[in-house]
């Protein structure tokens, strides 16, 4: 993680239990030389400065995640909107709270990237009721597409399918594969892993001895792995993970165990975070499955569009590719994430 992430990090947890300003507009004195002054209205339409933005975030399980936060912040900062963050902790109770609160302050716009899928229909009708267009960011909530304006985010679908090509390629069409899943309920682990069963279901060789969550972090993943490690030990071929953290996880786990991770057992995961590229350079991951968390600018662009009325399409997704070993070291200079 670079320093920038690392002293992020440590602010969003040393502000995780409530609000802040992340930004604050730049609003006009009576100072006629001050050059970073913005009209707050042009021809009836708002600007940056003028719009007030609540963004309930998941919390900082992941490199993604923190990623995310981090292009959220600096778009905010940049474009001197005004920004209501709130940090979930993980906790889908915490998310309708800030919602709730948010709605109650009267902002343009909410932004939600929700924990898990279900359980948002009263919070975002409330929304609806208060005149505050709802976008998701990142991940869907499974409710009916009146009840929010836009979704904002990856095709996690397309992504197992990815996850899956590799792994066929990876094990000739034959093996045992380990799944470690993301958090359970939410829109990236349900997707990743029907997109890869997607794929495998064609090659009966390709067989799925044990699918547990280590809920997108590496801990989990860690503790998950020694634990299929003591159960199924050299049956293992490969280990498919929804995240990069699980894998990196993961990956200790099979050290301590005494196998090679990317030898004995190959291993695909999905983010392609900075250390993902490392342990590829190590020989100890055979590829990563982008998943693009730089939403920042694109989510403030949607959200002026929203406040000010103007179309926009139902779902923006990102564009994302795939990267293996013998491109990483080229590549990793270049990661912001
Ligand atoms: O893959 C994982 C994070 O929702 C796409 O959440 C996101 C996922 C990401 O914790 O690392």
């Amino acid at each position: 993680m670079n320093l920038f992430l690392r002293s992020l990090a440590k602010l969003l947890a040393l502000l995780s239990l409530g609000f802040f300003m992340a930004a604050c507009t730049a609003k006009s004195g009576s100072d006629t030389a001050d050059l970073t002054w913005q009209p707050e209205e042009i021809n009836g339409k708002k600007t940056y400065a003028e719009l007030v933005v609540g963004y309930s975030q998941i919390g900082a399980e992941s490199e993604w995640r923190i990623g995310n936060t981090a292009s959220i912040l600096e778009a905010a900062e940049n474009l001197g909107v005004e920004l209501l963050f709130s940090d979930g902790q993980q906790r889908q109770e915490n998310q309708i709270r800030a919602i709730r609160t948010f709605i109650a302050q009267r902002v343009d716009v909410i932004g939600v990237s929700p924990v898990v899928e279900t359980g948002w229909e009263s919070v975002f009708q409330e929304a609806k009721d208060a005149g505050i267009p709802i976008i998701l960011v990142d991940r869907r909530a499974a409710v009916s597409e009146d009840l929010y304006t836009a979704y904002l985010g990856s095709d996690f679908i397309e992504e197992g399918k990815n996850a899956g090509r590799v792994m066929v390629d990876l094990l000739g069409g034959e093996g045992h594969i380990i799944e470690l899943v993301g958090t359970v309920g939410s829109a990236p682990a349900l997707d990743r892993y029907a997109g890869f069963r997607e794929i495998i279901q064609e090659y009966p060789g390709m067989k799925i001895i044990a699918s547990e969550s280590g809920d997108f972090t590496r801990a989990k993943g860690e503790e998950v792995m020694a634990d299929l490690l003591k159960l199924y030990g050299d049956e293992i071929d490969a280990v498919y993970a929804h995240n990069d953290d699980m894998a990196i996880g993961a990956i200790r786990a099979i050290e301590a165990y005494g196998l090679k991770p990317g030898e004995d057992i190959k291993i695909v995961s999905i983010d392609a975070i900075r250390d993902a590229f490392q342990m590829m350079i190590d020989g100890k991951l055979n590829a990563t499955i982008e998943c693009n968390p730089l939403l920042g600018p694109q989510f403030f662009e949607l959200a002026l569009k929203v406040a000010n009325g103007e179309p926009v399409p139902k779902w923006i997704p990102s564009e994302e590719g795939v990267f293996f070993p013998e491109d990483a070291a080229e590549i990793m200079p270049l990661r912001r994430y």
